[in-house]
């Protein structure tokens, strides 16, 4: 166990053994493995987007099995996914890269205000050798009071069978406006949202320098946090999830150019963010391609350099 797993830890300290076991299970695997650092493959958006919009530019992807793979092939810390796609491969591929198994989902058929549907339970995630749980909120939306209780009942089934809890918050729905969704105010209250309901792991989106709230933006100006560049929102959105002591996690997005994502990793990393939950932009790639990106973000948050990730994992990277 590194000294920096051993100090993630320590931040749950409350937690039974078996949380703190599939917690160090995610942080140790893969090509970062010990860093303190998470690359995870995250793989939705056929519910969430419909399968066309996801798996159409890489039709290798409408196989569940193929998602394994790649997070394998790319030594991602750990793949998450609604039930159907786990159940189609955690039997294959049992062992061989920790689950996070999504227990609510929402498409984007309905024209409401979001509120996923719960779609999967503790037991699914124990029955799939699953380390986690994964749950989505959308603060913002008229229905969030039934996600955070929702997920407060999951949590502490969860955390009573010695699951860790990944929280993906995602500020939407008519409390925010479009911008509101990824301003920086909005997204460290994401943050403290998810953690103050218990989450081990938080993933938001990359922060951009709106302020949705005026009352927040008083205090931004007054106190002079710094929001100009990436890696000082992402600095503030970690400092917000108990002061960097929840491992806070940052979404891909849409498929984009190499150049921006490296950027935005570049940003996140400087910023003291913990990860990243690369989706669109790894599997909607050629298989190679989506290996290779995936390695250079890891590279990134290992250390400095091409291959810091391998040295990382051989033991000789400082
Ligand atoms: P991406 O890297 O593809 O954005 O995946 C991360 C993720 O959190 C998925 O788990 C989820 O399906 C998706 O983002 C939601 O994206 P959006 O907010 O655009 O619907």
């Amino acid at each position: 166990m590194s000294q920096r797993v051993r100090e993630i830890l320590s931040w749950y300290a409350g937690e039974n053994p078996g949380v703190l076991t599939n917690l160090a299970r995610m942080l140790n695997h893969g090509r970062i493995g010990g860093s303190g650092k998470m690359v995870i493959l995250p793989v939705d958006q056929g519910f969430e987007h419909g399968p066309a919009r996801s798996f159409a530019p890489n039709p290798a992807g409408y196989d569940p099995r193929y998602h394994f793979q790649l997070a394998i092939d790319a030594g991602c810390n750990a793949y998450a996914a609604p039930l159907g796609f786990l159940e189609a491969g955690a039997a294959e591929f049992a062992g061989d890269i920790p689950l996070i198994l999504k227990l609510n989902n929402s498409d984007t058929l309905a024209k409401i205000e979001p509120e996923p549907a719960v779609t999967g339970s503790v037991d699914d995630a124990l029955r799939l050798g699953a380390c986690a749980i994964g749950f989505t909120i959308y603060p913002g939306s008229g229905s969030r009071n039934n996600m955070y209780q929702e997920l407060r009942e999951l949590t502490a089934e969860a955390k009573a069978k010695g699951l860790a809890v990944v929280v993906w918050s995602y500020p939407r729905g008519s409390g925010v406006s479009k911008a509101g969704e990824t301003a920086v105010d909005v997204a460290g209250y994401a943050a403290q949202i998810a953690a103050q309901l218990g989450a081990h792991v938080i993933k938001v989106k990359p922060p951009t320098d709106h302020i949705e709230q005026p009352d927040a933006a008083k205090v931004f100006e007054a106190q002079h946090i710094p929001i100009g560049t990436l890696a000082e929102r992402v600095r503030h959105v970690v400092q917000s999830a108990f002061d960097g002591r929840r491992v806070v996690i940052f979404s891909g997005g849409e498929a984009k150019a190499k150049e921006d994502i490296m950027a935005e990793i570049r940003g996140i990393a400087e910023g003291g963010g913990f990860g990243s939950i690369v989706g669109r932009n790894s599997f909607q790639r050629p298989k190679a391609e989506a290996v290779a990106l995936l390695h250079e973000i890891q590279d990134v948050y290992a250390g400095a350099g091409t291959g810091a990730a391998d040295r990382l994992l051989a033991g000789v990277a400082s």
